[in-house]
């Protein structure tokens, strides 16, 4: 898992593989992934399934085209200067999926040019 690659090679390479990028839609995915980071030791960011490339805001998964749920337990919370807001927060400039260590595995968007690892679901 040393290899970094952007959100589009990473589906490619899942899809090679004879799946796609990870969707996590329950809990239990969400617990189940992070035991797979924790398990192998592994660090860095990851590239999940769904993306707002479509139309900016509305989070799909690219797997079967539902809905990405909003908020917790899944996306990760801003703290600032006007109370708590959760992710994404990208805008226009980020619209792929990703489980960040920065953020304590939890969802995130990130712009879909960065290298991050796949994680890729059969
Ligand atoms: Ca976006």
């Amino acid at each position: 898992m040393e290899s970094t690659l952007d959100w589009q090679s990473a589906r490619t390479l899942c899809q090679d593989l004879g799946g796609d990028l990870a969707k996590i839609s329950t809990g239990r995915a969400l617990r189940q992934a992070y035991a797979y980071i924790k398990a192998y030791a592994l660090s860095g960011t990851f590239w999940l399934g769904g993306g707002d490339q479509v139309v900016e805001g509305d989070w799909v998964w690219v797997y079967d085209g539902t809905r990405v749920d909003k908020g917790t337990p899944y996306w990760a919370i801003n703290t600032g200067l006007f109370g708590n807001s959760h992710e994404p927060s990208g805008g226009s400039d980020e619209n792929c999926l990703a489980m960040a260590e920065d953020r304590f595995y939890f969802f995130t968007d990130r712009p879909c040019t960065e290298s991050h690892h796949p994680i890729c679901m059969e």
